[in-house]
C-alpha cells in the first residue's frame, strides 16, 4: 500500500487550494520541509490549465470542414455555464455507480389506484415522488451519503441534518437541477405539487439561483424517456447522484413462481473517497426495501 502523504500547509491556503478545485495532494511545496504555499497552488493551477490547453490544441489538429459540410452552431447558456461545473465533478470526484433492479410492482398497483375521493379523478403522482421520499429514509439511515467534503486533506467532511433533494430538471435551455426542500416534512401530494411547480420554473427561466444551492442529494430521473441504466454525474459538491431509469414489466421468480413484475432499474453513483461499494449496495438494499411490498408500511402512506 502507498503511504499517505503528509500535508503542511496553512489553512488559507488549504482554503484556497479548495477554492480552485486543486489537490493539494497533487501540489510539491517548495517551502521548508516541502510546505505549500499559496504561490505553490497558483503555479500548479496554471500548469493545470496549460495542459488543458494543449490537450484543446491537440484535438483540433484538423478542421472538420476538411471533410465536407459543416455548420457552426452555439450551445444554450445554461449549458456553457454547467460546462465547468461538469469537469470539475466529473475530473474530481472518484466516481462508482451500483446499478440494482427494484420491484415497485406494489407501489405502482397503489399509484395508479389513486384518484379523488370527491371528484372520481386519478391523481398523477409519479413514482419519481415516491422515490424521493424513499431516499429521505435511506439518507436518515446512511448520513455519509447526506454529507459533502469540507477538507479531503485532513479527511473532513460535513454531515448535513436537512433533506432538500436536488431534481435533475430537462428544458429546452439545458439540465438544471433545483432542490426541493425538506422533503421528509412533506406528503406525497404536496411533493408532487412542488416537484410540477419548480419543473415549470426552470422551463420557463423564472427560478431563482439560490434554488440550485445546498443540496443533499440528487436525483437524475429519465424514467417518463426511457433506457435501463446509465451512468449519473455527481453534482459536487454532493457525494452521491441517484439515476432511475423506466420501469418495465418483466418476468420474475417471485413467491416460489414465475410472475409479471414491475421493476425499476436505478443507478447510484458515489464518490469512492468516502463511500465504499458495500456501504453503496447497502444503500440500494435499503431504497429497495422502501420502494418494495413494504412501501406503505416504509413510507407512513
Ligand atoms: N418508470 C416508468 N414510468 C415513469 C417513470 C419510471 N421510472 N418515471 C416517470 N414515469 C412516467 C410518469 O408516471 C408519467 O406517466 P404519465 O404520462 O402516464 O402520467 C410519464 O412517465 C412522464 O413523467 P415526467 O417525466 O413528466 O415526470 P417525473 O415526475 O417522472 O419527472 C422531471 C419530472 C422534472 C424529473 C422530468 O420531467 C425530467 O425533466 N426528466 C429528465 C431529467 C434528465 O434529463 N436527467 C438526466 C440528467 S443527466 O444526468
Amino acid at each position: 500500500m502507498s503511504e499517505i502523504k503528509k500535508i503542511f500547509t496553512t489553512p488559507k491556503v488549504r482554503k484556497f487550494a479548495r477554492e480552485l478545485g486543486a489537490n493539494l495532494e497533487s501540489i510539491e511545496g517548495s517551502e521548508r520541509k516541502g510546505r505549500i504555499s499559496e504561490e505553490d497552488v497558483k503555479k500548479f493551477v496554471n500548469l493545470q490549465l496549460k495542459n488543458e490547453k494543449k490537450i484543446n490544441l491537440e484535438r483540433n489538429e484538423f478542421e472538420h470542414s476538411d471533410f465536407g459540410e459543416v455548420e457552426f452552431k452555439e450551445i444554450s447558456r445554461v449549458k456553457k455555464m454547467a460546462a465547468p461545473h461538469l469537469i470539475k465533478s466529473w475530473s474530481t470526484i472518484p466516481h462508482v455507480t451500483h446499478h440494482e433492479e427494484i420491484d415497485i410492482t406494489e407501489l405502482e398497483n397503489f399509484r395508479n389506484s389513486l384518484t379523488d375521493q370527491y371528484t372520481g379523478e386519478k391523481i398523477k403522482i409519479t413514482p419519481l415522488v415516491f422515490i424521493m421520499k424513499a431516499l429521505v429514509l435511506c439518507l436518515k439511515k446512511f448520513p455519509f451519503f447526506n454529507s459533502s467534503i469540507e477538507d479531503i486533506t485532513i479527511g473532513k467532511v460535513v454531515q448535513k441534518k436537512y433533506f432538500h433533494i436536488g431534481i435533475a430538471v430537462d428544458t429546452k435551455h439545458g439540465l438544471m437541477v433545483p432542490k426541493i426542500r425538506n422533503v421528509n416534512e412533506k406528503n406525497l401530494k404536496s411533493l408532487a405539487k412542488e416537484l410540477n411547480d419548480v419543473s415549470e420554473k426552470c422551463r420557463k427561466l423564472k427560478i431563482d439561483k439560490k434554488e440550485f444551492y445546498g443540496g443533499s442529494m440528487t436525483i437524475s430521473s429519465l424514467g417518463g424517456i426511457g433506457g435501463s441504466f446509465f451512468t449519473p454525474i455527481i453534482n459536487s459538491p454532493e457525494v452521491a447522484i441517484l439515476g432511475v431509469s423506466r420501469a418495465k414489466k418483466k418476468q420474475i421468480f417471485h413467491k416460489g413462481k414465475f410472475s409479471p413484475r414491475i421493476i425499476l432499474p436505478i443507478s447510484l453513483s458515489y464518490d469512492h473517497r468516502i463511500i465504499d461499494g458495500a456501504e453503496a449496495a447497502r444503500f440500494c438494499n435499503e431504497l429497495s426495501e422502501n420502494l418494495g411490498d413494504n412501501f406503505a408500511y416504509k413510507l407512513s402512506i
